[in-house]
């Protein structure tokens, strides 16, 4: 597509789709007028994409997720359809700078954290693949709660990134499905039957999601509620107002909030109602595309592969069994093993507070009939092992965990560790029972995002070395690894770190009139916050190097920026407790005139995609500091390492991988391994023993206690101290004095730019393995035993001119 042809279309979408002129057009108009003409290339090889998928008659995969973190999608869309230079030089043609017109996009935070990115790099990477996949999920009206800090406290508030109009989807009246709940079950003629005392509809909305270079599309289908009956005319007219409108009020709830919950047990009735909403909406779906293309639901395990990430849609077993035994007629022990065939399960984490129960009490009440589905799978299950004793229900609670292993014909952790882990843990008796059941799928992340758009500096690069070829093959990194011992490559590499670090220090001084030297090291620890996360690790060891700073003003010491960013979940009260500890200590140190041209600590609110793409480029050091054992992977670690920054990092989730692949000298290593910290754990008073054993950490524990980030409130942390001094569950006081000695280490490896730089390039050179393409190829082949179609579809939309 030509400059010319990309602004006409602008500019005719601008006049008769936004109805208004250049001349009072804001920014907001433009974007969309903008958006408009690139989702027009899109339509074409989505089309395509969906008729050879058609034609094919093969597997599709269906990624059921009740999270999609996708972020703006404008860039994503410009960038693999390669029109970054035709949309740069349309917008300055019509005065406008094309940064400032993508950033206006409001992020689509349809998710908590690392889970829902996953399945937005994942979506990607299918599309890049050409492996024919839909992704299902929830379309909330409100995503993620927008965070601001209050006196260094966090406040949520609604986050509303539907108030304007959202260019990307596609409303599909016509695909819609009613969605029951509660009510009762009957026998009628040898069928089970379950009439649901209330329904709502599920209306689906398609967002179109292209793969590099636009070869290739697949659909997002995200469900909305909606009533089965608009409004009570009988009560309007008997001028009950409200009332009249209470039945849509209901329903939309239903897709009104994303739950915000990340790893923390809470909700109930509303969490389970939504799960079971997209998860029967989507399987209607499924099978609706099944049948009009087939003909005998026992084909399903071979057209059909379908992901739970996570849990949340294992309610999706006994609904499939519902709808091929209730509804088709198929025996039930055939509808088990036949939704066993196409179901497969993630999980994502071994903390035994976020492993779904629902009361049966409960799940009785909303899913009668699912409830007695679950109690025969259950027992079906028990009499295939009757010596095992293992069963789904415990207390008066389903286990969903046990529920989607038993339901799967395959199960997967998201790193090695965590794998190992949960063959020894929370599944080690499934595990002994279906030994073939469990396998790894280390995450990944999608290079064309966090790589080529994030850091359009370290790509160019990348791309005048070795050409374009690494974007969809990224192992072909490795072909940089020889230019680390390049002084000139090396100069290159750490003046595009240099200029990423530079454009963040402008953006913190006018988005936060914060001043920060771009010659400092720019140490970094973004996430959600979460105990085992350790952000108070890290700022327990900002307050111990301020006061040896202060102690020796004129040391030689090497200058850091430390930046936070993250959410708590709102009723999270300890994490909300760690966000006030480290904006009170940034307050105090950051005015310090002594020690501030050393050390600076910034934390900007309301950390989501976009903020992470402006950080990580122009990262040194990498966080990824979590007690042994407890992240199942992460993906951040991925995207760090990717664009040579360092970390410093315990051997838990990727990290291990990660370690090995870049090379354990080009890893600051520190901290007990998961099998010390369970032995930790068993010893008596461990706490106490550390900060007895370690001076500094016992007086930057006094500085808090003190109150000299309080000052007129000496208890106000009490809890963190009395916390870190007395259980400490996730061993911070234990791990402290390593952590220490390796942020010496990194200090002085820091002030070596030379090997700095060929370390920082390794870590890049070496990370390539960390694609979602390689991820999803796996995926493909070892659990869904899909084939990608790149080579029947599609058109190529690239830059003609
Ligand atoms: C998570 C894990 O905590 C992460 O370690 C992991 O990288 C991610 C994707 O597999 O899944 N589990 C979870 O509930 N959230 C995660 O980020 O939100």
């Amino acid at each position: 597509m030509t400059t010319t042809e990309l602004r006409e279309a602008i500019l005719a979408h601008l006049k008769y789709a936004l109805g208004t002129d250049p001349d009072r057009a804001s920014v907001t108009d433009w974007r969309i007028a903008l958006s408009y003409a690139i989702r027009d290339r899109i339509v074409d090889p989505w089309f395509a994409s969906t008729q050879a998928a058609e034609a094919a008659k093969g597997k599709r995969v269906y990624y059921l997720s009740m999270e999609f973190l996708i972020g703006r999608l404008l860039e994503d869309a410009v960038v693999n359809l390669g029109l970054m230079e035709s949309a740069s030089a349309a917008m300055s043609s019509l005065g406008l700078d094309l940064d400032t017109v993508l950033s206006d996009e409001p992020d689509a935070a349809l998710g908590n954290g690392g889970l829902g990115r996953l399945a937005a790099c994942f979506l990607e990477s299918l599309a890049t693949v050409g492996c024919p996949a839909y992704g299902y999920g929830i379309r909330y009206e409100h995503g993620l709660f927008r965070q601001s800090f209050v006196d260094g406290r966090q406040v949520e508030s609604p986050e509303d990134w539907l108030r304007q109009p959202h260019a990307w989807e596609f409303e599909r009246p016509g695909a819609a499905f009613e969605i029951g709940f509660g009510g009762r079950v009957a026998s009628n003629a040898g069928r089970t039957e379950w009439t649901p005392a209330e329904s709502v509809v599920a209306e689906a909305y398609d967002t179109p999601v292209i793969g590099w270079k636009g070869r290739w599309a697949n659909t997002l289908r995200l469900w909305s509620a909606k009533p089965t009956t608009f409004f009570d005319l009988d009560r309007f007219n008997r001028g009950d107002y409200y009332g009249a409108a209470e039945p849509e009020a209901l329903a939309r709830t239903i897709s009104r909030v994303l739950y915000p919950d990340d790893t923390t047990e809470e909700g109930k009735r509303l969490r389970l109602k939504q799960e079971y909403f997209f998860t029967a909406a989507s399987l209607n779906d499924i099978l609706r595309r099944f049948l009009s293309e087939h003909d005998d639901l026992r084909q399903l395990p071979r057209k059909v592969a379908i992901q739970l990430n996570d849990t949340h849609p294992a309610i999706a077993g006994p609904e499939l069994v519902r709808l091929l035994h209730d509804v088709h007629g198929m025996p039930l022990d055939e509808a088990i093993v036949t939704a066993r065939g196409c179901l497969s399960y993630t999980n994502h984490t071994l903390l035994p507070e976020a492993l779904e129960r629902w009361s049966e009490g409960l799940m009785g009440s909303l899913l009668p009939r699912h409830l007695s589905l679950i109690e025969r799978i259950d027992a079906a299950h028990a009499a295939a092992h009757p010596d095992r004793g293992i069963t789904m229900r415990e207390n008066g609670e389903v286990k969903m965990g046990e529920l989607a292993f038993c339901m799967a014909h395959k199960v997967n952790g998201v790193s090695a560790l965590h794998t190992e882990l949960m063959k020894r843990t929370v599944f080690s008796e499934l595990h002994r029972l279906h030994p073939e059941r469990i396998l790894n799928q280390t995450n990944g992340v999608t290079p064309r995002r966090w790589v080529l758009s994030a850091n359009p500096r370290l790509s160019g690069l990348l791309t005048d070395a070795i050409g374009e070829e690494w974007v969809d093959d990224l192992e072909r990194l490795h072909e940089i690894e020889p230019l680390a011992e390049d002084a000139g490559f090396r100069e290159d590499y750490a003046a595009a770190k240099r200029a990423n670090k530079e454009e963040l220090a402008s953006y913190l001084r006018a988005e936060r009139g914060v001043s920060v030297d771009p010659e400092a090291m720019f140490d970094v620890q973004i996430k959600r916050i979460h105990e085992y996360k350790r952000q108070h690790l890290n700022i327990l060891e900002a307050i111990a190097l301020w006061q040896e700073i202060g102690d020796n003003p004129n040391g030689d010491w090497t200058p850091r920026v430390k930046i936070f960013g993250g959410k708590a979940a709102p009723g999270y009260v300890f994490a909300k407790e760690i966000i006030h500890l480290i904006n009170s200590v940034a307050q105090v140190i950051n005015s310090d005139p002594v020690t501030s041209k050393f050390l600076k600590i910034d934390y900007p609110a309301n950390y989501n995609v976009s903020l992470a793409e402006r950080l990580i480029p122009a990262s040194d050091l990498s966080e990824q500091i979590s007690t042994a054992g407890k992240e199942a992977s992460g993906t951040g670690n991925m995207k760090f390492a990717l664009n040579g920054a360092l970390t410093i990092g315990t051997l838990d989730g990727a990290n291990v991988e990660i370690r090995e692949l870049v090379g354990a000298e080009n890893f600051f290593l520190f901290g007990m391994d998961a099998d010390e910290v369970m032995a930790r754990r068993a010893i008596d008073g461990h706490a106490a023993r550390a900060i007895e054993a370690d001076p500094r950490l016992a007086r930057a524990l006094d500085a808090i206690r003190d109150g000299a980030f309080s000052p007129g409130e000496r208890g106000r942390f009490d809890a963190i101290v009395s916390n870190l001094s007395q259980a400490d569950y996730f061993l911070v006081s234990s791990d402290f004095t390593d952590y220490w000695r390796a942020q010496r280490e990194v200090d002085v490896a820091y002030r070596d730019r030379t090997a700095w730089m060929r370390m920082a390039i390794l870590n890049t050179a070496r990370s390539g393995w960390f694609s979602s393409d390689r991820t999803i190829r796996s995926y493909m082949s070892q659990i869904w035993n899909a084939q990608g179609l790149l080579a029947d579809a599609g058109t190529d939309g690239r830059d003609e001119g």
